[in-house]
């Protein structure tokens, strides 16, 4: 079977940029990669938020993407949102590389990511450890500067 490949457009002034998204099986971890133009320089919360509904802005894309019920967290945390990438970071020419490899995403089954909406934070997510009262919701992160829906690619 060919690798599944889903990608995101982000279209939102002054950012902008193209994620895509491959895993070789369903069991495998998903490879993120691409590049985001316009950031500011710094840590930029990552995540895939629950909705693929954009009709009020990134607003309507909901809540982290989080069908187990648990904290946000960083990636690396076994207590995390299914949506939770941590952090891009942007250089100080505004853009930020995106590699990252990540093993609860799916493009598949119960975390499949494809139809939900990819969000860019103005702000670092602190990843649930910030003591905010939001570290634990959404990594206080702050505004959603960029999003797009992830839709499947052309295998
Ligand atoms: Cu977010
Ligand atoms: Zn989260």
């Amino acid at each position: 079977m060919p690798a599944i490949k889903a990608v995101c457009v982000l279209n939102n002034e002054p950012v902008k940029g193209t994620i895509f998204f491959t895993q070789e099986h369903a069991d495998s971890p998903v490879k993120v990669t691409g590049e985001i133009q316009g950031l500011e320089e710094g840590n930029h919360g990552f995540h895939i938020h629950e909705f693929g509904d954009n009709t009020n802005g990134c607003t309507s894309a909901g809540p982290h993407f989080n069908p187990l019920g648990k904290d946000h967290g960083a990636p690396s945390d076994a207590d995390r949102h299914v949506g939770d990438l941590g952090n891009i970071v942007a250089t100080a020419n505004k853009v930020a590389k995106v590699e990252i490899e990540d093993s609860i995403i799916s493009l598949t089954g119960a975390n499949n990511i494809v139809g939900r909406t990819l969000v860019v934070h103005a702000d670092p997510d602190d990843l649930g450890k910030g003591g905010h009262e939001l570290s634990k919701t959404t990594g206080n992160a702050g505004a959603r500067i960029a999003c797009g829906v992830i839709g499947i690619a052309k295998a």
